[in-house]
């Protein structure tokens, strides 16, 4: 609201450059209503989804004005570019964080109020651009913020799903999915390139052939699709510099059959047409598990087939053929392996096209390639049947068949030290091409090797990940190449996650630091230490919660139509459904909180009780089943607690559905504690558990991931840690059938069994899940860290009781925030990784 604008007066102020608005004369108030009047053809009587296309069409001409700029500098200056290739782009809303990257929020906010509107209704006219899953897609949009606000010439590549992630929706308590239709009202944020497009084959035979006397390769697919540019600008902070996201749609090559037309065969005409929409048709919604689908296949290498092509052709029109400059100009970041086929298709653009020979393109192609891995569980690691790929990508499985014997063999010579026995053993262990462990008669590509023996560099999202990369999964990769191994420990942009979505508390914080220079300077943050302990400041840094509680008891109220205690401590969890991430943990606690309660009388509640209001949120993937009887199970017990009279004024719980970017930066901002409480070595990183930390929210956590690092930036002894280490976990499953659950949990079980919430024989699987002695086994050793857990949220309890020592925390974590921008951890990937410098074109 207003203050948020007081906020960017005084950022206006110190800005290092001229804010990038174009200048123009014409007033603000008039391009929104010709914008309207002449693209949609209204006349006045406008709704705020009215205004928002007005604006957001208005703000669009400012953007691609900087963008144009930009390039036109980029083009000029040809500096080394990073591309950023990934499946997923999870983007949210673009108007808020446009204006005030721009510095356009005093002539749009003042606009829309003489207008009679608010920007903050306004805005929320928008749908999300749900691009993506969760941590990994969202990442890779706070890394475009973090290039363009640090003028590094850099371009995300994707694709543009017609339907991103589904929207949740509860039936009864359970997960229902519905698409994600949203582009059907236009997006102001892309513009077509109808010059830029490829072709992208797949299929077909490979044949030797003479080319101009010289022995080719030529491939000859059976199905071609056209890949269409969509440009996404990306708008810096503070800067004029306005970056790219390039997103594929996948069109067919010719429009329709017109023979079968004519013939009357009117559903075979359209044929070409679907078969290649489907392409990029729709998002799969699985986080961390992959989907070993075929069109999964088909969209890795449509939209990085098309982005190598287009990144070639720019190369070319300057450089000409001198392939061998091309690691001067261009790298590639791939996120995680889901763009891993770039190796083949670097190999086969620059030998079979370009007639490099082999040993010259390998050089290039490694030196071009990083890989990027975001999680250790062992069924998350994508293989390919070498049947479907030698169908689907006939020229691309060749390739790597010639890469892996090139590979094995070097390795042969590498470790000629070894017995015979040891070494064939080794050798097999590291084949990118390997038996299905399974499944002795499929064959599969180890699509995490290729991207490894293919990079110059690969690097885990947080310290302990990183090392169980090193010291387990590519252990034998990491002997033989130690200095290709690195750590980037994860951040997210203070912009979006702090100073736009919390602008109250980015106020507060300019106020006491003296300046906003925090926004693109996080380090700063740790300023507010000197005010941790000043009573009036706690006052202001408590008033700020209690409204941002108040939006989030709004919503709840909307959702659930509940009245929640606002001075209750606002507990959070908000990340994908997964065992890993055992919200079932969570709801355990819950209900041993509750029953507690119930023990108690009226007074004994009044006396010792802390209030809590605790919310879940998340998607399920489609088919993961045990994640949807989570799902159940924080429903049940929603409808069971929140109306017991004895205990409600004391403890709630509710599912709020369809979690996503825009939920996040309601819900964030308002969190009290927030729980990231996966199992000790399962969580590569988090990247929520730093939205929260930055706006002062406690962190519950297991040693798990970035909390790790959190808590050392924090102060350990600020933040609630419990739970076993990951160097214990191997151990502890085997000793599983020998572990001796407590009493508590035993309890807890035979309640859940027993139907206290309902539905038994829907969760009966979920009790069995946990269970030692049954098939599940509990083998996200849920119950041997719930004594911990219920330790740690006593001591929850009785840390809150003490507000001043609360706030105390509260603002330590802020101020611990500043390495967690996703600023630092680009500024390192372009050091040690990309070897990228800022370009920055003038104001
Ligand atoms: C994903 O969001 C993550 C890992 C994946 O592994 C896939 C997806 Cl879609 C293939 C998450 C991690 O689970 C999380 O710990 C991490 O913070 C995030 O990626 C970004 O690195």
């Amino acid at each position: 609201g207003r203050s948020a604008l007081r906020v960017q007066a005084v950022a206006e102020a110190e800005r290092p450059t001229a804010a990038k608005s174009s200048g123009s004369a014409e007033p603000v108030t008039t391009d929104i209503t010709s914008k309207l009047k002449y693209l949609f053809g209204r006349n006045g009587d406008y709704t705020n989804a009215d205004a928002y296309q007005g604006t957001a069409w208005s703000v669009r001409e400012k953007l691609i004005d900087s963008f144009n700029k930009t390039h036109e500098h980029w083009k000029k200056e040809d500096p080394k570019f990073i591309y950023y290739l990934s499946a997923e782009f999870l983007m949210g809303r673009s108007l808020t964080n446009t204006v005030y990257n721009l510095g356009l929020e005093g002539e749009y906010g003042n606009a829309l109020r003489e207008m009679g509107y608010h920007m903050e209704k306004v805005a929320d006219a928008e749908r999300d651009a749900a691009l993506g899953n969760g941590g990994l897609g969202r990442l890779a949009a706070c890394f475009l913020d973090s290039m363009a606000t640090l003028d590094l010439p850099g371009w995300g590549y994707g694709i543009r799903y017609k339907y991103g992630m589904f929207k949740q929706g509860l039936k009864d308590g359970y997960q229902v999915e519905m698409p994600d239709i949203w582009l059907t009202k236009g997006n102001p944020w892309e513009v077509r390139r109808d010059d830029v497009k490829f072709e992208v084959g797949f299929g077909g035979r490979v044949e030797r052939k003479k080319v101009n006397g010289k022995e080719m390769t030529v491939w000859t697919p059976s199905e071609k699709v056209i890949a269409q540019a969509y440009d996404n600008p990306i708008p810096g902070y503070a800067t004029p510099t306005t970056s790219n996201l390039r997103l594929w749609d996948a069109v067919p090559v010719h429009e329709f059959d017109l023979s079968a037309f004519n013939a009357g065969d009117y559903d075979r005409a359209m044929l070409e047409r679907e078969r290649a929409e489907g392409i990029s048709a729709v998002l799969y919604p699985n986080d961390s598990t992959p989907e070993g689908k075929e069109l999964r296949l088909k969209q890795q290498y449509f939209f990085v087939c098309a982005s190598l092509q287009d990144v070639m052709s720019r190369f070319r029109a300057v450089h000409g053929a001198n392939w061998e400059a091309l690691p001067e100009k261009a790298c590639f970041q791939l996120n995680d392996t889901h763009p891993t086929i770039a190796v083949a298709e670097l190999m086969r653009l620059l030998v079979d096209v370009e007639g490099l020979e082999w040993d010259a393109a390998w050089t290039i192609t490694t030196k071009c390639l990083n890989y990027t891995n975001h999680t250790v569980m062992p069924e998350a690691l994508e293989k390919w049947p070498v049947k479907v790929m030698a169908k689907m990508l006939p020229r691309h499985m060749e390739i790597i068949e010639v890469i892996n014997e090139g590979w094995t063999k070097w390795l042969g010579v590498h470790l000629k030290d070894l017995k015979s026995e040891e070494r064939a053993k080794k050798i097999a262990a590291m084949s990118i091409i390997h038996a299905n462990p399974w499944n002795a008669d499929e064959m599969l590509v180890n699509m995490a090797y290729l991207a490894v023996v293919g990079s110059s560099a690969v690097n885990g999202v947080a310290a302990i990940h990183s090392n169980i990369v090193k010291d387990e999964i590519l252990n034998d990769f990491y002997e033989i190449f130690p200095s290709k191994f690195q750590n980037k420990t994860n951040g997210v942009t203070p912009r979006r996650w702090l100073a736009w979505c919390n602008p109250e508390l980015a106020q507060l914080i300019t106020e006491a630091l003296g300046s906003s220079e925090w926004i693109n300077d996080t380090e700063k943050l740790a300023g507010l230490r000197a005010f941790a302990s000043d009573p009036a400041f706690q006052a202001k840094w408590a008033a700020v919660k209690k409204a941002k509680k108040a939006k989030l008891a709004e919503l709840i109220k909307k959702i659930h139509g509940d009245d929640v205690n606002q001075n209750a401590l606002f507990d959070i969890q908000i990340k994908r459904i997964h065992e890993y991430k055992r919200q079932y943990l969570n709801v355990l606690s819950i209900i041993w909180r509750y029953k507690q309660l119930k023990k108690m009388t009226p007074e004994q509640r009044k006396a010792s009780a802390v209030p809590r209001v605790c919310v879940i949120g998340g998607k399920a993937a489609s088919a993961y089943d045990m994640a949807k009887r989570i799902i159940r199970l924080v429903t049940a017990v929603g409808e069971v607690i929140n109306k017991d009279p004895e205990t409600k004024d004391y403890l709630r719980l509710y599912f709020l559905p369809d979690y996503n970017v825009t939920l996040a930066e309601t819900i964030i901002p308002a969190a009290e504690l927030s729980q990231h409480i996966s199992t000790a070595g399962t969580e590569a990183s988090g990247t929520s558990n730093m939205k929260f930390q930055m706006n002062g929210c406690l962190i519950m956590g297991t040693w798990d991931g970035a909390n790790i690092e959190i808590a050392e930036e924090t102060g350990v002894e600020n933040v609630f840690v419990f739970g076993v280490r990951a160097e214990e976990i191997n151990q502890l499953r085997k000793d599983r059938k020998n572990f001796k659950t407590d009493p508590r949990w035993d309890e807890l079980m035979k309640d859940i069994e027993g139907g206290m919430f309902g539905d038994k024989d829907y969760f009966k699987p979920l009790v069995d899940s946990v269970n030692n002695m049954k098939v599940g086994n509990d083998w996200f050793l849920l119950a041997n860290d719930f004594a911990g857990y219920l330790a740690a949220q006593e001591e929850v309890d009785a840390t809150y009781k003490d507000q001043a020592e609360w706030l105390r925390r509260s603002i330590m974590y802020t101020a611990g925030s500043g390495k967690f921008s996703s600023d630092r951890t680009i500024r390192e990937y372009a050091e040690d990784i990309w070897h990228v410098k800022p370009a920055r074109p003038s104001a």
